[in-house]
């Protein structure tokens, strides 16, 4: 079942508007390097996920040092863990790294930690879905296809992950593992091990304008092992002889229903990277981007809450205005240096979407002659904001800039794809910038499309083969369709954390 407008809780929050009570945890860990268990004792005097999330500007009687003082202390769940002086030294050193543009004492300069960076009431108008009581083919009639954005409701209860996917569990089975958060200037990846990253989340990052981001494609490759019984067909690994098993974060979560049927999946090594871990504390997130080679995406928000701005401007439709150049580059300025944080578009630009469209001639002829219709340029360009909470999962869809910033600290995977439905943008793109991927694409949907039912496998076994002829033809017809390049030149550019991303806009 669909509703229309978004529920504002589709899943119990964890958002308290009440007093914000300075949250002191008492919390003592002895974690032993050489023992993938840490023994954790936690007395905690408050739940450090109570959150206010209500915007300051709503209360009365707030004064400029209180409203500070209030937004500081919003996103913030106070010291969990002691921050060692290896973890320290281990975080200056990744800082220096993958932001060599930053001086290692200017992480703060902007004072971002006393801004509310929260969305505004009412604001997020985005349908909520239930994924128990939407079938695959509701959702694909009334969001793939028309590629508008969603947010599922209900899926992330049905994971492991659910459970397991907080900073306690993370920390005893993967804490001594390497985790991506960023890149060096050579291109050369930054990693940093969880028992450094969550320490600093909750010391040192509570300061910085936009804290170091987990963005891990390869976290599959992160296991653990777990005690188990060995299986019944008997020992195959020295590990399992042990009675241990091997464990990885990806058994922890399963794709939704309503994108299993991903034709990138077909093309095994040639496959770009597809699938992400992200974790970090409030003011990461994601410069506005949109996703590589045309793929929708979607993004399942296990802990804390992020804000998102949407924008298709990729494809501006025929309507009074267009999006020339100047203009385009005006709304979406390309990154500077040690600009490229979605916080920083929230700071820098995101004010411009708020003006009166009057202003910049964004309007129809009937909105002009009107002024009692008078749009901010966000309305007229269709802008969409979204506020993720727990449990919420967005569909980003294809084409659509991008943009994130994280409220508080978060725990998401995310994944784009290729669909029956989007192939055809995504094949487009692919043929202009992967011309090997996307003959490897078509190959194998032509193999899928020759093959007898019984054999095609679970989940390409959903279709019939004709469905798959039907799409080899809808490919073929494309053949004296104009590629769908992928400029460089404008606005969005990759988002910094991540390589998933292609840079157009
Ligand atoms: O959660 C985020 O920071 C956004 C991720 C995203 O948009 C991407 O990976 O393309
Ligand atoms: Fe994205």
């Amino acid at each position: 079942m669909v509703s229309d407008t978004a529920a504002p809780n589709c899943q119990p929050s964890k958002e308290k508007d009440g007093k914000n009570k300075e949250r002191k945890l008492h919390v003592k860990r002895r974690y032993s390097e050489r023992d993938s268990e840490p023994v954790v004792k936690t007395r905690r005097k408050s739940n450090p996920e109570n959150l206010y999330l209500t915007p300051p500007l709503e209360k009365e009687n707030t004064s400029t040092s209180a409203l500070s003082k209030a937004s500081s202390q919003a996103y913030t769940f106070g010291p969990l863990f002691s921050y060692s002086f290896k973890s320290r030294k281990k975080i200056s050193r990744a800082k220096v790294k993958a932001r060599s543009e930053i001086g290692l004492f200017d992480w703060g300069k902007h004072g971002y930690h006393k801004m509310y960076w929260g969305t505004r009431p009412g604001v997020d108008k985005v349908p909520r879905v239930n994924y128990n009581s939407t079938s695959r083919q509701e959702f694909i009639d009334k969001f793939e296809q028309p590629n508008i954005p969603a947010v599922i409701c209900g899926l992330t209860k049905l994971w492991p992950a659910n459970v397991h996917w907080n900073i306690d569990y993370l920390l005893a089975n993967y804490g001594n593992q390497k985790f991506k958060v960023g890149e060096d200037d050579d291109g050369e990846n930054v990693y940093l091990k969880l028992k450094h990253f969550f320490p600093y989340s909750e010391h040192e990052a509570i300061l910085d304008d936009s804290p170091l981001y987990v963005f891990d494609s390869a976290f599959s490759k992160n296991l653990y092992f777990k005690q188990e019984a060995p299986s019944p067909s008997g020992p195959s690994s020295r590990d399992e002889k042990m009675g241990l098993a091997k464990v990885t974060l990806l058994e922890d979560f399963f794709i939704p229903k309503y994108f299993d049927v991903d034709l990138f999946s077909l093309t095994g090594s040639r496959r770009p990277p597809h699938r992400w871990l992200v974790m970090g504390g409030a003011r990461s997130g994601t410069h506005i981007h949109v996703d590589p080679l045309g793929t929708s995406a979607w993004n399942a928000l296990i802990k804390g809450h992020k804000r998102y701005v949407l924008l298709n401007l990729a494809y501006p439709q025929d309507g009074p205005f267009s999006l020339h150049k100047p203009l385009l580059a005006w709304l979406i300025p390309p990154r500077k240096k040690g600009e490229g944080e979605g916080i920083t578009w929230f700071a820098k630009v995101f004010p411009k979407f708020l003006f009166p469209a009057r202003v910049s001639s964004f309007l129809t002829s009937e909105q002009y002659g009107n002024p009692s219709l008078d749009p901010t340029l966000g309305q007229a360009l269709g802008m969409v904001e979204v506020l993720q909470r727990p449990g919420e999962t967005i569909f980003v869809p294809g084409g659509w800039s991008h943009v994130v910033v994280n409220l508080d600290f978060t725990i998401a995977i995310t994944q784009n794809f290729c669909s029956p439905t989007n192939l055809e943008y995504v094949y487009l793109k692919t043929r202009f910038s992967r011309p090997k991927l996307a003959l490897k694409l078509i190959n194998q949907i032509i193999s899928l499309a020759n093959s007898s039912s019984k054999d095609l496998l679970p989940p390409y076994n959903q279709h019939p083969p004709s469905f798959y002829r039907d799409l080899v033809e809808r490919i073929q017809s494309l053949k004296y369709t104009p590629a769908l390049y992928t400029s460089s030149e404008n606005s969005s550019s990759s988002s910094s954390s991540s390589s998933s991303s292609d840079s157009d806009a």
